[in-house]
C-alpha cells in the first residue's frame, strides 16, 4: 500500500503472466480489497518481468468447449466486469506484450500507459478463437471498425507508440520511465476526489449504451450526487480562495 493508492502485480513472470485459474483467484482478491479499503483513492495494474499479460494460460486451458465458456463466464468476464465498476481510477502500466485476454484486459482498465517495448496483440485468430474479454466491445470504440476488425481478424501487433496515436491508449513513455511516470499519476489520482471520480466512471460507461437523453437526465442525476459531497464543497472553497484542494475523497 503507497500513499493513497494501491499497486497490483501479475506475477508469473516465466510465462508472461498468463492467466491460470490461481492468478484470476489472486486478481480478483486484490481488486476486491482494493475496492473495501476506503484509504486506497486509486489502483495501479501492471505486470512482473518482460510481458504484462499473455492472456489466457493456454497449458492449463481445458479442451472441453464448456470448460472454454465456464472460464469467462466465471474468471475473465467478473474481471472486466470488476475494473469497470470499480469505483476508483485504475491506472494500467503494460510493461511488455499484452496479448490476447492480456490486451483487453488493459483495455478495460481507465487509463492505460504503455512502455515503448510493449505491445497489443488480438492473438485470439491465431488459435481460431474469438475476441474475448471485452475486445469486440473496446476495439471498435478505440479505434474505430475499420481498425478493430483488421485487428481482431489478423492478430497483428500493435506497438504502444502506434497504440498512442490510434487513441487505443493514454500514453507510451520510454521504458525506464514507465514505473516512475506510472507512480506519479497514481500519486496525483489519489490526492483527487475519489467519489466524484468514482461517479465519472459510471457516467462514462453508461454513455456507451445510453441515448443522449438518457445520458443528459444521467448527468443531471450524478451531478446532483456529486454536488452533495464533502469534496464539492472544498473544490469551491479553494476556489474562492485561491488555493490548492485539499480532497478527501468522499
Ligand atoms: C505462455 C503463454 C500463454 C502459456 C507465453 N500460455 N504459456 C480465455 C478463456 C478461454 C479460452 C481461451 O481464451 C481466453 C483468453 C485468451 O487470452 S486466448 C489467447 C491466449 N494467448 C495467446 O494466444 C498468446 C500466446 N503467446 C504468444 O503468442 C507469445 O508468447 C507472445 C506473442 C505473447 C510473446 O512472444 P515472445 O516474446 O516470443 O515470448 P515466448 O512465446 O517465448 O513466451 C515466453 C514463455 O511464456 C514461453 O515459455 P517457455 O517455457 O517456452 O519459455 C511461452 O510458452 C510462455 N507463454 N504465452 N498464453
Amino acid at each position: 500500500m503507497r500513499e493513497g493508492w494501491r499497486k497490483i502485480t501479475l506475477n508469473r513472470p516465466e510465462k508472461l503472466n498468463s492467466f491460470t485459474v490461481e492468478l484470476h483467484r489472486q486478481l480478483a482478491a486484490a481488486l476486491d480489497e482494493a475496492a473495501a479499503d476506503e484509504t486506497c483513492r486509486a489502483v495501479l495494474l501492471t505486470g512482473a518481468g518482460r510481458g504484462f499479460c499473455a492472456g489466457q494460460d493456454l497449458e492449463e486451458i481445458g479442451s472441453e468447449p464448456s470448460a472454454v465458456g465456464d472460464l469467462l463466464r466465471e474468471h475473465y468476464n467478473p474481471l472486466i466486469r470488476r475494473i469497470r465498476a470499480l469505483p476508483k481510477p485504475v491506472v494500467c502500466a503494460v510493461n511488455g506484450v499484452a496479448a490476447g485476454a492480456g490486451a483487453n484486459l488493459a483495455f478495460a482498465c481507465d487509463i492505460v500507459l504503455a512502455a515503448r517495448r510493449a505491445k497489443f496483440i488480438q492473438a485470439f485468430a491465431k488459435i481460431a478463437l474469438v475476441p474475448d474479454s471485452g475486445g469486440t466491445w473496446f476495439l471498435p470504440r478505440l479505434v474505430g471498425e475499420a481498425r478493430a476488425r483488421a485487428l481482431a481478424l489478423t492478430g497483428e501487433a500493435v506497438s504502444a507508440e502506434q497504440a498512442e496515436s490510434w487513441g487505443m491508449i493514454w500514453r507510451a513513455v520510454d521504458d525506464e520511465e514507465l514505473a516512475s511516470e506510472a507512480e506519479k499519476l497514481l500519486a496525483h489520482l489519489a490526492t483527487q476526489p475519489t467519489a466524484a471520480l468514482g461517479l465519472i466512471k459510471r457516467a462514462l460507461l453508461a454513455s456507451a449504451s445510453n441515448t443522449l437523453d438518457a445520458q443528459l437526465d444521467l448527468e443531471a442525476e450524478l451531478q446532483e450526487a456529486a454536488a452533495g459531497m464533502p469534496d464539492y464543497a472544498e473544490g469551491i472553497a479553494a476556489f474562492a480562495e485561491k488555493r490548492p484542494a485539499r480532497f478527501t475523497g468522499q
